[in-house]
């Protein structure tokens, strides 16, 4: 395990001219608490005893009665996102926000789904700084000047509902602000890039040239997701310009679009927790996801709130 004082891990000496970061900046792992337990009421997905997804058939193109239920479980997972936000400040630890999110999600009667979705060994993803996605919550308090993103998804109604959002703590850098509304436009131009004829590729064409035209790099080793009764579908959505991507979207297809959006590298690099995804040059990332619904003339979001 890594100690606070070890030299950079990050590799950039070999691959980068330098990794930019004083070990003081960089990151480094806490501890994890006990894992968290969930009523024995609530349902659960097939994995959540076993680590292991049973991947079966699910359709691209789902029913009134499914995407009725998408509606539900998206709406909860904003709100559920919207209360972790409100609980993040300098001195609180990312695993204080799990424990409140953890509780957001049984108020809700949700199953928080990343609890034990692959062995992952909490109920929230908080990825700060350089952390592109999948940062395990431990016991390291946030300081101010950093930038945290929060990725809530909640099985609820049988279906999965996914979204994601960077928040500055306290006062931030410029350039970090920069990051983030870029980030934040990223999104909205490949959600306006969604609608019924139109390709697959049409959205990571639109969020790579908002990146590009603003000096930041796209991370290209994670995509956006089709989702339903499963958290994860075959179905992917590069933020990069694919043009293989030829697949026509319809009405009632339903997917993640979640761009990582780096400051300097897109390339990656993973801890060796197995799931912390880290910029290989310490680099600042930020991300915002939605999940949405292509309707017969255009895009629903589905993740918000109710007055949004
Ligand atoms: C699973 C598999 C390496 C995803 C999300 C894929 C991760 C790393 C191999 C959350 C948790 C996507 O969609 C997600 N967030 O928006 N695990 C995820 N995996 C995985
Ligand atoms: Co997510
Ligand atoms: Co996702």
């Amino acid at each position: 395990m890594l100690k606070a004082n070890d030299p950079c891990w990050c590799g950039s000496g070999a691959k980068f001219k330098r990794c930019h970061r004083s070990p003081e900046q960089q990151l480094r792992p806490g501890n994890l608490s006990p894992w968290r337990t969930v009523p024995a009421e609530i349902p659960r997905p097939d994995y959540a005893e076993t680590g292991e997804p049973v991947r079966r058939p699910e359709p691209r193109v789902k029913s009134p009665e499914v995407i009725e239920r998408m509606r539900r479980a998206c709406r909860a997972a904003a709100e559920v996102l919207e209360i972790g936000a409100a609980a993040i400040a300098p001195g609180v630890t990312t695993d204080a926000i799990d424990a409140i999110v953890h509780q957001a999600y049984i108020d809700r009667g949700g199953y928080p789904s990343t609890l034990n979705y692959r062995g992952y060994p909490k109920s929230l993803c908080t990825s700060v700084n350089e952390v592109i996605c999948h940062g395990i919550p431990d016991d390291r308090p946030l300081r101010e000047g950093d930038i945290v993103n929060l990725d809530v998804t909640i099985f609820l109604d049988g279906v999965h509902g996914d979204t994601n959002a960077t928040y500055p703590v306290g006062a931030v850098d410029d350039e970090s602000r920069r990051l983030v509304e870029v980030t934040r436009e990223c999104l909205a131009r490949g959600i306006a890039a969604v609608g019924p004829g139109r390709p697959f590729s049409d959205i990571g064409r639109a969020i790579e040239e908002h990146a590009t035209a603003n000096r930041l790099e796209v991370v290209r080793a994670f995509v956006g997701h089709g989702i339903g009764e499963q958290f994860h579908t075959d179905l992917q959505i590069p933020h990069y310009y694919e043009p293989r991507f030829t697949a026509v979207m319809e009405p009632g297809m339903i997917f993640t679009i979640e761009p990582m959006i780096s400051m300097g590298t897109g390339q990656h690099r993973i801890w060796p927790d197995d799931w912390t995804a880290v910029t290989a040059d310490g680099s600042r990332t930020a991300q915002f996801e939605h999940t949405v619904l292509v309707t017969d003339d255009g895009v629903e979001i589905l993740t918000l709130v109710g007055r949004d």
